[in-house]
């Protein structure tokens, strides 16, 4: 009995040595393959996002950036929240233009000259695709959400996402180039879970605006 007691009290310890108030945190990996079914070596810019948070934050999102710099818009993909003031700043010294048709966010700002940086506010959930009628091949990809719990990952594909309120949610995995993949994961309060996605790219994809 005693012996059992002390190795549930050195099972406590672990628990117990975590500091006060440590963040509830969903981290993870996700592998990208390509439609022909090789590993994508840089597997960034899918986007891991909650659904279903209550009480998420009230206060005002701080505002992102899409630049169009060397003809690509840069970042790629974007994810804000919704109420985010997004700029499209042009830095290269050629014209730009950068129009939408998505029915989340149709508009069009426009020649944009250099140094020029125009903005808009993204108020609807939802996914906005980007293009400038001057370069064809310029997409970029906003993807409103509800909530800040997201995050978009980097060339290993690993992402972070903390200071999630205690719950179960439904987690999103979203990429440019194939299906998303989703999970539900229940979060502790002061844990650290750690959550993979794989995702495969399709070739076949129709192009809607
Ligand atoms: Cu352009």
């Amino acid at each position: 009995m005693k012996r059992a007691l002390m190795v549930l009290a050195l099972l406590l310890l672990p628990a117990m040595a975590a500091p006060a108030g440590e963040e509830t945190t969903l981290r993870g990996r996700v592998t990208l393959d390509t439609a022909a079914g090789q590993p994508r070596a840089n597997a960034s810019d899918v986007v891991v996002f909650l659904e279903n948070v209550e009480g998420a934050p009230a206060s005002e999102p701080r505002p992102a950036e899409m630049r169009q710099l060397g003809k690509q818009f840069s970042p790629e993909v974007l994810p804000v929240v919704v109420g985010t003031q997004v700029s499209f700043p042009n830095q290269d010294n050629v014209y730009h233009n950068v129009f939408s048709r998505s029915k989340t966010k149709p508009f069009n700002l426009g020649m944009i000259k250099q140094e020029d940086k125009p903005s808009l506010r993204f108020d609807a959930p939802g996914l906005v695709k980007v293009y400038c009628h001057i370069h064809a091949h310029m997409v970029g990809y906003i993807l409103v959400l509800n909530n800040p719990f997201f995050a978009v990952t980097d060339a290993q594909g690993s992402f972070e996402i903390s200071g999630i309120p205690p719950g179960q949610y439904t987690v999103r995995a979203w990429q440019r180039f194939g299906p998303e993949e989703t999970a539900t994961v229940q979060l502790a309060q002061g844990q650290t879970q750690d959550l993979d996605f794989h995702l495969k790219e399709e070739n076949n994809l129709i192009s809607s605006p």
